[in-house]
C-alpha cells in the first residue's frame, strides 16, 4: 500500500490533517489501531477554543457543531468564599465553545468516510522505518501484517503511541512534570451548576462544573494521586461536589444519575523536537497538559495547522521553509500551553504537603489575578486561546 502522508492515529490531530489535506489535493492513509464506535464514543476534551472553532467553520468541518455547541462570553471561579466572572466577550471580544471531542471525532471521520477518504480502523501501527528516506509503516489489520509506503509519516498517535519512541532517545529531549494529585471525571445527567464553567478552589481540593448539554453536567474532582474509584461512593462524591462549589447565588447543585467515573492522572510532557527525518509528530504525541486549562486538543488542532501549511507548500510549490521550521513554530505555541495549563493547575489545586502560608499565598494569588481586570485580561488571552498560525501557504 502506498500514500504521500502516512498518519498514525485517528483523533483530532489524525483526522484534521487528512482533511486538510484532501482539501488541497494531497492523499493521506489514517491508521487507527480502535474500532470507529469506539473513538467515536470516548469522552475527553469539551471545550474548544475561538479560534479552533473558527478553523472548524472554514474548512466545512463546523455543520452539526453550529446546531449543538454551547458559546460561553465567560468563565467562572470560586475561591476564599467569592465566586468571580471573567467576561471574555467584554475583555477580549472572544468566547469558548463546548463540544463534545468525541462529537467532532466524529464529525471528521465521517465526513472522511464520504469523500472517499482512506481510515484503516482496528489497524495498529507496530513499526516505522526509513524515516531519513522513503518511510514505511508496518501495521496489523484483520490479523495480516502489512506495510505502508509514504513520504512522510504524522505521528498523530497520542501519548501512548509509537511515533514519540521511534525518535532516537539520542535526539530527543523530554521535559516533565507529574503532579501530586488526578482528577475523578464524572458524567451525570442533571442540569450544570451554571450555563458556564465553574473552576473552584476549595480547602478540601479542586473542582470543575463543566457541560455536555443543557441536561448533562460534566464534573471533575481532584482526588489524590492512584486514587481507586472504590473509595468513591455516590454519598462522597455528592458530599464533595457540594462542598468544593460552595454557596454562590446563582448557582446550584442539581443531583442526577452518575452515567460514568473515570480517575486520570495528571502530567505536563514536551518532547523536543518534534521532527525527526522524514516524521512530524502532532499532538498528544508529542506534549501532554494537565486538563485544568482546557488546552490539550486546541493544541493538537494547532500543531496540525503548522503541519498541513508545510505539507502543502512542500507538494504545491517544493518549498521546505514550513516543514523545517515545524518544530520551531509549533513549541512556541506549545510552550505557552504548558505555562497557562501548569499555572491554572497550580493556582487552583489544592497541594496536600501545603503549609498555612503556602495556602494562604494561594488565595492572595487568586485575588490578585481575579480582583484585577489586567489578571482577569491574562487569563481570558490564554483560555480562549492564542491566535493559529494558517492552515495553508
Ligand atoms: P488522541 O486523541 O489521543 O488520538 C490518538 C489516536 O491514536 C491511536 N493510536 C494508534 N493508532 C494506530 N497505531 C498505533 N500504534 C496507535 N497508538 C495510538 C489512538 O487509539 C487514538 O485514537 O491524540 P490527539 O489527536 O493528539 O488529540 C489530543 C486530545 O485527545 C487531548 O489533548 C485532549 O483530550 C485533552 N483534553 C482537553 N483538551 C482540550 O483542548 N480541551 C478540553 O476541554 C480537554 N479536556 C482533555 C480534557 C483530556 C482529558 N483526559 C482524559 C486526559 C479532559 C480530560 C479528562
Ligand atoms: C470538559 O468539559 O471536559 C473540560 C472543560 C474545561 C477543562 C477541562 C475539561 O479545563
Amino acid at each position: 500500500m502506498r500514500t504521500q502522508v502516512g498518519i498514525i492515529g485517528a483523533g483530532p490531530a489524525g483526522l484534521l490533517l487528512s482533511h486538510l489535506l484532501h482539501l488541497r489535493g494531497i492523499e493521506s492513509v489514517v491508521l487507527e489501531s480502535r474500532s470507529y464506535d469506539y473513538i467515536t464514543s470516548r469522552i475527553r476534551a469539551g471545550l474548544m477554543e475561538q479560534n479552533t472553532v473558527d478553523l472548524l467553520n472554514e474548512v466545512g468541518l463546523a455543520k452539526n457543531l453550529n446546531k449543538v455547541a454551547l458559546p460561553h462570553d465567560g468563565v467562572q471561579f470560586t475561591f476564599d468564599g467569592v465566586l468571580r466572572r471573567i467576561n471574555m466577550q467584554e475583555l477580549i471580544g472572544r468566547r469558548v465553545t463546548i463540544y463534545g471531542q468525541q462529537l467532532i471525532v466524529k464529525d471528521m471521520a465521517d465526513i472522511r468516510e464520504r469523500v472517499g477518504g482512506e481510515i484503516l480502523y482496528e489497524a495498529e501501527a507496530t513499526q516505522i522505518s526509513n524515516l531519513e528516506s522513503k518511510p514505511s509503516i508496518t501495521f496489523i489489520h484483520s490479523g495480516q501484517e502489512q506495510t505502508l509506503e509514504c513520504d512522510f509519516v504524522a505521528g498523530c498517535d497520542g501519548f501512548h503511541g509509537l511515533s514519540r519512541p521511534s525518535v532516537p532517545g539520542n535526539l530527543r529531549k523530554d521535559f516533565d512534570r507529574v503532579y501530586p494529585f488526578g482528577w475523578l471525571g464524572l458524567l451525570i445527567s442533571a442540569v450544570p451548576p451554571s450555563e458556564e464553567l465553574v473552576y473552584c478552589h476549595s480547602p478540601t481540593g479542586f473542582a470543575l462544573f463543566s457541560m455536555r448539554s443543557e441536561e448533562v453536567t460534566r464534573a471533575y474532582l481532584q482526588v489524590r494521586p492512584n486514587e481507586s474509584l472504590e473509595n468513591w461512593s455516590e454519598d462522597r462524591i455528592w458530599s464533595e461536589l457540594r462542598g468544593r462549589l460552595g454557596q454562590h447565588d446563582g448557582l446550584s447543585l442539581v443531583e442526577g444519575e452518575i452515567l460514568q467515573k473515570v480517575i486520570t492522572p495528571m502530567r505536563s510532557w514536551v518532547s523536543e523536537p518534534m521532527q525527526y527525518g522524514n516524521l512530524y509528530l502532532a499532538g498528544d504525541s508529542a506534549h501532554i497538559v494537565p486538563p485544568t486549562g482546557a488546552k490539550g486538543m486546541n493544541l493538537a488542532i494547532a500543531d496540525v495547522c503548522v503541519l498541513s501549511r508545510g505539507l502543502i507548500d512542500f507538494y504545491q510549490n517544493n518549498n521546505w521553509h514550513y516543514l523545517n521550521s515545524y518544530s520551531e513554530t509549533c513549541l512556541r505555541r506549545v510552550w505557552r500551553a504548558e505555562h497557562f495549563s501548569w499555572w491554572m493547575t497550580t493556582m487552583l489545586h489544592r497541594f496536600y504537603d501545603a503549609n498555612p502560608f503556602d495556602h494562604k499565598r494561594q488565595i492572595a494569588e487568586l485575588h490578585t489575578v481575579f480582583d484585577s481586570d489586567a489578571g482577569s485580561r491574562l487569563v481570558a488571552e490564554n483560555y480562549a486561546g492564542l491566535p493559529l498560525e494558517p492552515w495553508q501557504p
